[in-house]
C-alpha cells in the first residue's frame, strides 16, 4: 500500500440551495469515473465530494421555508432523494463526504482565517460595492458587465459594510506566473480568459469576511463577522484531509491535490484567489485546476428559477445509472460546453449501447453457447482476417490511457467502441453460422473467432468499469472473465483469458428503447415539474364590482411603440415615453416603472396603452394615457411586467 502512487482528487462542493440537477451530476460522475480509473491503474485515491452549506443565499432560503438553516441544508443533503441519496443511486465511490458546517471544518476555518489575519494577509476595512446573492460574490462597479453580476448576469445589490479584507492583490504576480507559465490550470483556453479578465485590469483586495448575515463560520476573534463562504468552502479541500484538526490525518499523505474538477464560472475562485489563499498559509498547491464545460438546456443554462432543470433521478430510474453515466461522459468534451437533449441520450444508449456493445456481447455468448455449449475447445486456427482487431484490440489499453491522463473521456470512450465496432464488423467477415454448418472443418477456426470477440468484450469490459462500472462487472461475468484477467495490467495483454473460460449467457444489458415514446414520457415529466417551480403568486384580490359592457368599451386600448425613453430628472420612479401610437403625433406617457425597467431596455417594443385618460401632470411634465402592466407579489417583493406586444402589430392598432 505504501508504494502505491497516491491520488488525490476531489468535485465542487455543492449548494444544498435546491436538488441537484443533471450539470451537478455531471461533474461528480466525471470525477467518479477519473477516481475509478486511477484506482484500475492501481493508485492509491482519495476522492472527495461533499456540500458547502453556508452563506447569505441558504440562510434566506431557510426564512422562506420557515425553518432553520442547518434544518434547511440536512434536509438536501441528507433527505429523502437528496444528495448523498443521489450520489449513492450514481453508483459514486467518493473516500470521504465533507460537510461545511461539519464541527471539525468550522474550527479549522476559524484557525486559517486567524493565521493569515495574524501574518497581515487578513486585515479589517470597510466594504462598499455590488454583492451578487446567488452567487455569493462581491464585486466592483468596474467589474459588473451592464451594471450586473459578470458570472450570472443577475442584478447585484449595494452593500457596504465593515469587513475584512485578504490581500489578493499582493500574490497577482505570482499568480499570474502560475497560470501563465505552468500546467496549473486547463484547459489553457481558461488561462487567457483569468489573466485578461482578472488579473491584468488589477486585483483588488478580497472582501472575506460579512457581518449583514449570521448563517457562516464566526469570525472567532470579531464576533459579528462571518468568513466569506467561499474562504470556508475552497479550504475544504484541506480540512477533509485533517488540516487543523483531528477528525483525519492523512493531510500529509494526499496533499497537494492531484486535481479540482470544476464547472468554469468558479474557475476564477479556484484559479486566482484558491492559489493566493494558499501562497499565504505557505502551503504546496494543487498540482491541476480543469475547468469543464456546462452541459445546456436549448442553448442556456438549467436553472431551477427558469423551471429547466433536467432531474438525474428521473434519468437514471428511466434508463438505468450506467447508461446515464457513459452518456454524459461520452457525448460532450469534458472542456466544453454541450446540449443536453433527451434525443440525445437515447440516441446513445441505442447507438453505443443498444447497437454495438449490446448486441456484440448477446451476439457473442450466444454464439458460443450455441456452438460450444458455453466453452470454448483449446485448438485454434488463426487467419488474417483476425489481425487488424487483434492489432486494434491489443494497442487499445495504451490509447485509452494517453486519452485517460488527459481527461479525455470522450476521446478515450470512443477508442474502446472504435475496437467494439471492428469486432462487430468481424462477425459478419468471419460469418460464424456459416463456419459452423460444418463443425469438423470449422470448429478450430470458429473457435477462434469466438475467442476473439471474448478478447475485445473482455478488454473493452476493463476499460469501460470506470464509466460504467455494473455493467462492466456483468460482462466480465458473462464472458467468463476471473478476476486475474479482469485488471489493468491484462488489459494491455492480449490471450489473457483462459482458452477454456466459460460463458454464461445473462440479461441484455441494454434494450433498445423506443425514441419516440420515452421522449413523449420525459417532456411530460418536465412538464409537470416546471409547473411546481413556478413561484406562489401572491395577486392582486379580483374585484367585485361589475363595469356595465358599454363603459368597458369606451376604453381605448391601442399598441403603441417606444419611440424614446428616459428617466424623469429628479424622480427615481417616473420613466417618460414618446410613443407612437399610429395617429403620426407622438404621444407622451409617463410612467412609474423606473424600479422594474431600464429606459434603454424598453425602447423599440411595442406596449399596450389606454389612450383616452384626461391628461395629467406628473413631475411637471403632461402623461396623455397609462402604460398597462401586470403586477404581482413574489415573496413579499413588488413585481411589475410591462405587458408587451408581438412587433408585428402595428402602432396604432385597437385592441378590443
Ligand atoms: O459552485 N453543467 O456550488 P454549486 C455542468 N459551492 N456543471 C454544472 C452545471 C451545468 N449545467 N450546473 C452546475 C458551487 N454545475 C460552490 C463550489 S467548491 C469549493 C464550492 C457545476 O452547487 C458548477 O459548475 O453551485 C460547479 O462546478 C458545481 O456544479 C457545483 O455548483
Amino acid at each position: 500500500m505504501e508504494n502505491k502512487k497516491r491520488f488525490y482528487i476531489t468535485t465542487p462542493i455543492y449548494y444544498p440551495s435546491d436538488k441537484l440537477h443533471i450539470g451537478h451530476t455531471y461533474c461528480t460522475v466525471a470525477t467518479d469515473a477519473m477516481a475509478r480509473y486511477k484506482r484500475l491503474t492501481g493508485c492509491d485515491v482519495l476522492f472527495l465530494t461533499g456540500t458547502d452549506e453556508h452563506g447569505q443565499k441558504i440562510e434566506d432560503k431557510a426564512r422562506d421555508a420557515g425553518v432553520s438553516p442547518q434544518q434547511f441544508v440536512d434536509n438536501i443533503v441528507q433527505g429523502e432523494r437528496g444528495i448523498l441519496d443521489l450520489w449513492k443511486l450514481m453508483n459514486i465511490s467518493n473516500d470521504r463526504f465533507i460537510r461545511t458546517t461539519d464541527d471539525y471544518h468550522v474550527s479549522a476555518i476559524q484557525k486559517i482565517f486567524k493565521k493569515m489575519y495574524e501574518k497581515g494577509d487578513i486585515y479589517k476595512g470597510a466594504y462598499k460595492g455590488k454583492y451578487c446573492k446567488p452567487c455569493e460574490s462581491f464585486w466592483t462597479e468596474s467589474q459588473l458587465v451592464d451594471g450586473k453580476c459578470p458570472d450570472c448576469g443577475r442584478p447585484v445589490e449595494d452593500a457596504e459594510e465593515e469587513a475584512y479584507f485578504f490581500k489578493l492583490s499582493k500574490y497577482a504576480d505570482k499568480v499570474q506566473d502560475l497560470l501563465e507559465n505552468t500546467d496549473f490550470l486547463e484547459p489553457k483556453s481558461r488561462v487567457n480568459e483569468m489573466v485578461n479578465n482578472f488579473i491584468k485590469p488589477g486585483l483588488e483586495d478580497l472582501c472575506v469576511s460579512r457581518t449583514s448575515f449570521t448563517w457562516g463560520v464566526p469570525v472567532d476573534f470579531d464576533p459579528g463577522h462571518v468568513v466569506y463562504v467561499w474562504v470556508d468552502a475552497l479550504f475544504n479541500y484541506t480540512t477533509a484531509l485533517g488540516l487543523f484538526n483531528d477528525r483525519y490525518d492523512d493531510y500529509d499523505k494526499y496533499w497537494p491535490a492531484d486535481v479540482h474538477f470544476v464547472g468554469k464560472e468558479i474557475v476564477r475562485f479556484h484559479s486566482i484567489i484558491w492559489p493566493a489563499m494558499l501562497m499565504s498559509m505557505e502551503m504546496p498547491l494543487p498540482k491541476k485546476v480543469f475547468g469543464h464545460g456546462w452541459l445546456l438546456l436549448d442553448g442556456g443554462k438549467m436553472s431551477k428559477s427558469k423551471g429547466n432543470v433536467v432531474d438525474p433521478y428521473v434519468l437514471a430510474e428511466k434508463f438505468g445509472v450506467d447508461a446515464l453515466r457513459f452518456f454524459l461522459l461520452r457525448t460532450f468534451p469534458f472542456g466544453s460546453d454541450g446540449n443536453f437533449s433527451n434525443e440525445a441520450l437515447i440516441g446513445t444508449i441505442n447507438v453505443d449501447l443498444a447497437n454495438d456493445l449490446g448486441n456484440l456481447l448477446s451476439r457473442t455468448v450466444s454464439m458460443v453457447g450455441k456452438y460450444f455449449d458455453g466453452q470454448l475447445p483449446a485448438a485454434r486456427k488463426e487467419d488474417a482476417l483476425d489481425d487488424e482487431l487483434v492489432t486494434m484490440a491489443s494497442g487499445l489499453r495504451g490509447r485509452y490511457e494517453e486519452q485517460m491522463e488527459h481527461y479525455a473521456f470522450q476521446n478515450a470512450l470512443a477508442e474502446v467502441f472504435k475496437v467494439i465496432g471492428r469486432a462487430n464488423k468481424y462477425i459478419d467477415e468471419n460469418a460464424p453460422w456459416a463456419l459452423a454448418k460444418d463443425m469438423d472443418a470449422n470448429g478450430d477456426r470458429l473457435a477462434t473467432v469466438m475467442y476473439n470477440l471474448l478478447e475485445c468484450l473482455r478488454i473493452s469490459a476493463i476499460l469501460l468499469s470506470p464509466f460504467m462500472p455494473a455493467s462492466s462487472a456483468e460482462i466480465l461475468r458473462q464472458i467468463g472473465a476471473c478476476g486475474c484477467c479482469s485488471n489493468w495490467d491484462s488489459a494491455a495483454v492480449y490471450g489473457s483469458l483462459r482458452a477454456d473460460a466459460v460463458v454464461v449467457r445473462g440479461d441484455n444489458l441494454f434494450p433498445r428503447i423506443d425514441a419516440e415514446k420515452a421522449v413523449a414520457e420525459l417532456e411530460a415529466i418536465a412538464e409537470q415539474a416546471k409547473k411546481a417551480a413556478l413561484p406562489a403568486l401572491e395577486l392582486e384580490p379580483q374585484l367585485e364590482e361589475k363595469v356595465d359592457f358599454d363603459t368597458f368599451c369606451k376604453s381605448d386600448f391601442r399598441a403603441v411603440k417606444v419611440k424614446a425613453c428616459e428617466n424623469v430628472k429628479k424622480s427615481d420612479k417616473l420613466l417618460k415615453f414618446t410613443l407612437d401610437d399610429g395617429t403620426g403625433v407622438d404621444r407622451q406617457i409617463l410612467s412609474g416603472i423606473a424600479k422594474f425597467y431600464k429606459p434603454e431596455e424598453l425602447v423599440g417594443k411595442t406596449l399596450m396603452a389606454i389612450v383616452n385618460l384626461p391628461a395629467r401632470k406628473m413631475m411637471g411634465q403632461e402623461s396623455c394615457g397609462m402604460l398597462i402592466s401586470a403586477v404581482h407579489t413574489e415573496k413579499g417583493e413588488e413585481k411589475l411586467n410591462l405587458l408587451m406586444l408581438d412587433d408585428k402589430i402595428p402602432a396604432g392598432a385597437k385592441m378590443c
